[in-house]
């Protein structure tokens, strides 16, 4: 029965969640602030009936090589999945499941924060004032740019990039994207969504650029060198998805060369190192991956580990299925 079923969790959850899921199942929690190291990731797999793992833990290959047979299913905390080598685990028959919908008006929101901010340069005002530096209200003090009427490209329009695109809209910001492919005629009726299928074309006519995709082997470095040199002078990027999806050090390198206007990122290349040339230059607004980080919306992740895990202990299809990106 599900009782006898081990399943271990690398991170601390709230609270409610790990009461919940040690009533339920044989659960094995992580009680420290710290992360699993490798050795303790491999005594997960070897012993686990169910692995729940965070964006912070590498399940890769060469892990799941390690797995013992009793693991079926890994119950990740977290939409994203990079984390996890799906094709490995599929191929193990290894259910993989994640938590979407659930975090994407919280990250829609601080996408939004970010496109507020950045362009307006709150983030430089408050450094000003905390540092002492504000002299008074002068007609040209602290100038940025109005939001209202300027053109936002959105990179991925799935759950999370629709949502920021009606909070925008919200704003005066005229909505434009480029997917796999066009979001069906009432969201695009809705959102008064323009398409674009090139994305090089979409870069070089944007006063905002938000990159809301998952990072997958098609999508790693997506804003390259290449397409960052597309990008216009004057235009500002916001990343809340994944640092992959942008070369970092070519985007640190264009915005220190003022090719680009402004930044806002929630996310890094290798977090939770950020590269050091980011963090010395005023045009940028940094913040350490908060984008989901809501009391409730951490809550609502852990239920839906948990009814991934019953539903497939049950003997049925659990509802959040990842399975290996088509690309
Ligand atoms: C969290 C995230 O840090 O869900 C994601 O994909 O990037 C973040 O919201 C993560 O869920 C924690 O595992």
């Amino acid at each position: 029965t599900a009782k006898r079923l081990k399943v271990i969790v690398t991170r601390r959850l709230p609270d409610p969640v790990e009461l919940r899921l040690k009533e339920l199942f044989d659960t094995e929690l992580n009680e420290t602030d710290t992360p699993f190291d490798d050795a303790k990731l491999v005594d997960a797999v070897k012993r686990a009936d169910v692995l729940v793992p965070t964006v912070t833990d590498a399940i890769d290959a060469r892990l799941l090589a390690q797995a013992g047979p009793q693991l079926r299913h890994i119950a990740q905390f977290g939409a994203g999945v990079d984390n996890l080598d799906i094709e490995s685990a599929v191929q193990r028959g290894i259910t993989v499941t994640n938590t979407p919908g659930v975090l994407t008006d919280d990250t829609a929101d601080v996408t939004m924060a970010l496109i507020l901010a950045v362009p307006r340069r709150l983030h430089e005002g408050i450094k000003l004032l905390e540092a002492g530096k504000f002299d008074g209200w002068a007609p040209t003090w602290m100038l940025g740019k109005r939001l209202a009427g300027k053109r936002l490209g959105i990179i991925g329009m799935g759950r999370i990039g629709q949502a920021v695109a009606r909070r925008a809209k919200a704003f005066g910001l005229q909505i434009h994207y480029h997917n796999r492919k066009p979001v069906n005629r009432q969201v695009t009726e809705e959102l008064d969504a323009t398409y674009w299928e090139s994305l090089d074309q979409m870069l070089a006519r944007m006063d905002i650029i938000s990159v809301n995709c998952p990072h997958t082997p098609a999508t790693f470095h997506l804003l390259s060198a290449r397409r960052l040199d597309l990008v216009r002078k004057d235009a500002y990027i916001v990343n809340t998805a994944r640092g992959e999806v942008i070369d970092e050090a070519a985007l640190a390198r264009a915005l220190k060369a003022g090719k680009i206007a402004g930044a806002g990122l929630d996310v890094f290349e290798r977090e939770p190192a950020v590269n050091p040339e980011l963090l010395g230059l005023s045009n940028v607004m940094l913040l350490p991956h908060m984008g989901s980080a809501t009391e409730e919306g951490r809550i609502e992740m852990g239920e839906k580990v948990i009814i991934n895990i019953k539903t497939f202990a049950d003997g049925h299809r659990p509802p959040d299925r990842v399975i290996p990106a088509i690309l």
